[in-house]
């Protein structure tokens, strides 16, 4: 049941003890978005933990680093940022078919929560977690703003996608103004730093990418064994996907990257027009018309001939 901010108020200040789950592969606004909301809870005199399936990338320790919560059986089940209860990973079987409250951004949210509060339009789910404190009156300290503000930034690829928000660009005004965030420093370690491997894999990439359906469709397929070859890993490889659309003509890019139990996830970027998450939708998967994922069963072959079969559909429509 999708429901409004102050009924999301009211199940926040009536609740105790809670976990708060994030999707696997973790990214800036999930983590942003999970220990954001943990801070909010805290100045609700609710304690609260957040968990992931996966851990929390090093880069990411300046909002993880003062621990995910205590050890308590929860009362309380909410999920930020996951449209669908699968991408809860572990944490699926345990709290998925419980989930009290899902606070999420993306249209595809499948409803599994017992209340969902959904702003599809929103850059990112810190976006509508800043509102909601906003909203509630509830202070917002300058951790929970750094966490906040990080999601906001990650999602809208430092505020240069096309899902940027004019109040994306208000909070961060807001952030800057009120809580003396560090911006310059989050997005130098959200966009600018990485590891040497992953500089070599930069040039990697670019010479792997392929380009099919003349061009309009750029794939770039990282197997397990490149990634040991090139001492990187699954999550060193996250952001990567932005990068198949910088190719000239492309209009959809893929990154392949293969799990270790073999399995392909897909991140599906589109240029302009195309709507990556109806395309996705169709491989079982979704999220954004920009920015979509899947996973896909197979040899790296059929992978890639179903992908392309796909896209070619997609593009003749
Ligand atoms: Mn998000």
């Amino acid at each position: 049941m999708f429901i409004s901010f102050s009924e999301a108020e009211t199940f926040l200040r009536n609740c105790k003890d809670a976990v708060i789950i994030t999707h696997q592969t973790p990214d800036g606004d999930c983590i942003g978005a999970g220990f954001g909301l943990k801070d909010i809870l805290a100045e609700l005199g609710v304690r609260s933990r957040v968990v992931c399936s996966d851990p929390f990338p090093a880069r990411y320790d300046f909002m993880t680093k003062d621990g995910a919560g205590e050890d308590f059986e929860p009362q309380t089940i909410i999920a930020v940022d996951i449209a669908d209860v699968s991408l809860m990973g572990k944490y699926e079987e345990i709290y998925g078919d419980r989930v009290q409250l899902c606070i999420d951004h993306h249209i595809s949210n499948k409803d599994y929560a017992q209340r969902t509060l959904l702003r599809g339009e929103a850059t990112a789910a810190c976006e509508v977690i800043y509102d909601l404190a906003k909203f509630m009156g509830v202070k917002v300290t300058r951790h929970c703003a750094m966490c906040l503000y990080t999601g906001i930034a990650t999602d809208s690829g430092c505020f240069k996608y096309d899902c940027t928000t004019p109040r994306a660009h208000e909070i961060a005004a807001e952030m800057m103004r009120s809580y003396d965030i560090n911006f310059a420093r989050i997005n130098r370690y959200m966009f600018d730093v990485k590891s040497l491997g992953r500089m070599k894999l930069e040039g990697y990439v670019s010479e792997i990418m392929e380009e099919h359906l003349d061009g309009k469709l750029a794939i770039v397929a990282v197997t397990q064994d490149m990634m040991k070859e090139l001492g990187i890993t699954m999550e060193e490889l996250e952001g990567f996907a932005p990068l198949t659309i910088q190719l000239e003509q492309a209009e959809v890019g893929v990154l392949l990257r293969e799990r270790e139990d073999g399995v392909f996830k897909c991140s599906f970027r589109s240029a302009w027009d195309v709507n990556v998450s109806a395309i996705c939708q169709t491989l079982g998967g979704g999220g954004h018309a920009k920015a979509a994922g899947c996973t896909m069963e197979g040899s790296l072959e059929e992978v890639k001939a179903t992908l392309i079969e796909t896209v070619r559909k997609a593009l003749s429509e």
